[in-house]
């Protein structure tokens, strides 16, 4: 049995979504004649509460077109601590939009009382800050999710100073699931969203980045520059369709399965895990053993089928979702407890 824990990125699509992906009606994309396209950015736009909605081949792409949309070379953003957008994405920031990320907040989230200090106003010396950026749930947070009185306060700061607020909500649904809300409680603070399909929700490939009307037609255009214009793309997303009709109330499934096996982890020597960070499918732990490090202990564990991504030396992740089930994680507590018990 492999229990494959590194990323929810790894779902493979199943036959019902693989039919709609093979049942797609497609057109050029490019001329905008792609109806599943179309349809699902149409969907999306709805789904999130916002004018208008592109398809994106990827998170990193959407997060990139969207910084680059609200920017100038030259600016500063604002993101808390290992932030996707600025960490995890080449450098894409710097290089591609020229702008420097300002870091705030502690482990992923930060405070508006934290952010004001560190926006940077129109002296000619500093890298104006155009825009604020929030991760939701946060990756390297450990799947934290954003208080929601928190992201309020920051975007109505950003905006009573003529900033634009970005959400990367790769797995804003699941911070919605985790809230008990609709997600349109937490997107309709934002100028832009995007999301991604390809993680909890199963797809195999993309993401949705939507704003208003006038900002999608700005992100239309870098998406094109950057390479992201695709053709006949429906058929990947009618795969997108399939996942935001099917896979959406499930996502609670997975914030348990996670609870289940952060709560067995805990129980283990050498462990460390801060339970108030598990809030949704992501789990990151400590490993504090003298005869094993994160790397060793990520062996040992394929060697029985279990399979996570260590993140530093002694730092391990392990993400729950659609294609672990809840035998996975008892086979995954199983092998744990027989490396580290
Ligand atoms: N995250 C991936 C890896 O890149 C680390 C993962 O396995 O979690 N925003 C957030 C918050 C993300 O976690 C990711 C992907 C992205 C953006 C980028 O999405 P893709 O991989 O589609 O470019």
């Amino acid at each position: 049995m492999i229990v494959d824990l590194r990323s929810d990125t790894v779902t493979r699509p199943g036959p019902e979504m693989r039919r709609a992906m093979a049942e797609a009606e497609v057109g050029d994309d490019v001329f905008g004649e792609d109806p599943s396209i179309n349809r699902l950015q149409e969907m999306s736009a709805e789904l999130i509460g916002k004018e208008a909605a592109l398809f994106m081949p990827s998170g990193t792409m959407s997060n990139q077109v969207a910084i680059k949309t609200h920017t100038r070379h030259g600016d500063s953003v604002i993101v808390g601590e290992g932030s996707h957008s600025y960490l995890l994405e080449s450098g894409a920031i710097s290089a591609v939009s020229g702008v420097a990320p300002i870091v705030v907040g502690k482990g992923g989230t930060y405070t508006k009382a934290e952010m004001i200090p560190a926006l940077i106003g129109s002296s000619i010396h500093n890298p104006q800050t155009t825009l604020v950026m929030v991760e939701n749930t946060h990756n390297q947070g450990g799947g934290v999710v954003f208080p929601l009185q928190d992201l309020e306060e920051i975007c109505a700061e950003a905006h009573t100073r003529g900033l634009k607020a970005h959400l990367d909500g790769a797995r804003v649904f699941n911070a919605a699931a985790a809230l008990g809300i609709n997600v349109r409680e937490i997107t309709k603070h934002f100028d832009s969203v995007s999301f991604c399909l390809s993680k909890g929700l199963g797809a195999p490939v993309g993401s949705v980045l939507g704003g208003s009307k006038n900002f999608i037609a700005g992100a239309l255009r870098f998406r094109k520059m950057f390479g992201g214009g695709m053709r006949q793309a429906g058929i990947l997303a009618a795969a997108g369709i399939w996942a935001l009709e099917h896979n959406l109330e499930r996502l609670a499934e997975d914030h348990k399965q996670a609870r289940r096996l952060a709560e067995a982890l805990e129980e283990l020597p050498g462990i460390e895990i801060d339970m108030r960070r598990v809030q949704t499918n992501i789990i990151i732990f400590t490993v504090k053993r003298q005869d094993l490090d994160a790397l060793q202990l990520t062996v040992r564990l394929k060697e029985s089928g279990v399979l996570v991504l260590p993140i530093s030396k002694d730092r391990i992740r392990a993400v729950t979702h659609l294609d672990v089930d809840s035998q996975g994680i008892d086979h995954a507590i199983k092998v744990f407890g027989q490396i580290l018990g």
